[in-house]
């Protein structure tokens, strides 16, 4: 049985904890961060024993100070937290090579390579906590996990001060309200309690691409692979090709780029990334070439939707001279694999994308291809893995 290797440590009560360190006289009181008590504003952070009269990060001041009218109310210093917020990095980094910061007090850190050693990875959290409290003299909570998200939903439960491990952690958070799951905020839970999903459970059943898409994330095995994950390794992709015959018609055009497109589409869902922009790329028969491109209303690796944006640039480009075209080619740009979910103008076409994707894993490339591409038969050989193009350079 492998241990679990996701540890998540966050500060506790940190602006108010840094606060009474650096005045000890505040030891044991209700301090409140964020401003005085007459003053418009909110609650940075409350100590813990301010949150007992019911305060709270982002509460109206006024609002704070009527629940807790003994709160000592202090404006932050905020070049004190930064620094404590380095030291706190900084102690972390020794301990693995893999730390993420996810805020100023917060932070993933990966244990898998310390199997070296001989400790449970119990013991290791331990250390690893003692030594951070020792170096910016402030506690800290700290959760194990399997999971990003197990190791951030166990150090909840280890608040304030304690270690806390989730043994039943896939079943937990299958269970979990979607309210509870960092990252989904207000305005998503209202769309997706819309479409009838309250659980992760639901969520997961009913829509796996948007479940990958909101939390997926978390669900990568250490922070290392999930941060190797999310950049983006080349920042464009594009797929051209040059006609056996230099090409006057119109359709023909159409045709090979929708082809190139097709490949192109596949690619993307494949890989699970998103295209910004759209670039296309034509070249006359006398050489001269010429490129236009044009931003997506939002990322997406939709055929259809980056479909109807290119059009309109090749007819653009179609325009630029009198004569037959040698070479088209179709390039997308901006490359993301991780988009906000709120937009919900391009799921359809791209549900579309990746059922064709699906079909043509399983069947072949050829297996099912748009009626735009039909024309490409009478020119070229089709074998199952795709058209037989004169040239097709794949990404430079
Ligand atoms: N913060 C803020 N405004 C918020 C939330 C947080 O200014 N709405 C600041 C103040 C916090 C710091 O970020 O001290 C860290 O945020 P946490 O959510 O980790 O909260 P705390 O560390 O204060 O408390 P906890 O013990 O719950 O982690
Ligand atoms: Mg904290």
């Amino acid at each position: 049985m492998i241990s679990p290797f996701v540890l998540h440590i966050d500060i506790d009560a940190f602006f108010a904890a840094a606060e009474v360190m650096m005045r000890p006289g505040l030891k044991g009181k209700p301090v409140i961060i964020g401003g005085m008590p007459d003053e418009r504003g909110v609650v940075s952070t409350a100590s813990y024993e301010a949150r007992e009269f019911g305060v709270h990060s982002g509460m109206a001041l006024r609002n704070a100070a009527r629940k807790c009218p003994d709160g000592i109310f202090l404006r932050g210093r905020f070049h004190i937290y930064e620094r404590i917020s380095g030291q706190f990095f900084k102690c972390l980094s020794r301990f693995s090579p893999v730390v993420e910061a996810v805020s100023v007090d917060e932070a993933y850190i990966d244990l898998s390579g310390m199997t070296y050693f001989r400790s449970s990875v119990y013991e290791i959290v331990s250390r690893i906590k003692d030594a951070v409290e020792k170096n910016i003299g402030l506690k800290v909570s700290a959760g194990l996990g399997y999971t990003k998200l197990g190791a951030k939903l166990a150090t909840e439960a280890a608040k304030p001060g304690g270690i806390f491990f989730m043994d039943d952690e896939k079943e937990f958070i299958s269970g979990l309200s979607l309210e509870k799951i960092p990252g989904i905020g207000p305005h998503t839970l209202v769309i997706l309690q819309g479409m009838g999903i309250k659980r992760v459970h639901e969520l997961r059943e009913k829509n796996f691409s948007l479940w990958k898409r909101v939390i997926g994330h978390y669900f990568y095995s250490s922070p290392g692979e999930y941060r190797k994950n999310r950049e983006p390794k080349t920042r464009s992709f594009s797929r051209e090709t040059t006609f056996m015959n230099d090409i006057r018609d119109r359709n023909m055009i159409l045709s090979h780029l929708a082809y190139l497109l097709d490949r192109l589409s596949v690619y993307l869902v494949e890989k699970g990334l998103y295209a910004g922009r759209v670039e296309i790329k034509v070249r006359f028969s006398d050489f001269s070439t010429f490129t236009a491109r044009v931003s997506l209303d939002l990322p997406t690796y939709s055929y259809q939707d980056i479909w109807k944006r290119s059009v309109p640039l090749l007819d653009k480009l179609l325009e630029k001279r009198k004569l037959p075209l040698r070479l088209v080619g179709i390039k997308v740009e901006d490359i993301t694999d991780n988009r906000s979910l709120l937009p919900f103008v391009s799921i359809r076409g791209e549900e579309l994308s990746r059922t064709i994707t699906a079909i043509k894993k399983k069947h072949g490339f050829s297996s099912i291809f748009t009626a735009r591409e039909f024309l490409l038969n009478r020119v070229y050989p089709v074998e199952k893995e795709g058209v037989v193009l004169k040239t097709a350079s794949l990404t430079k």
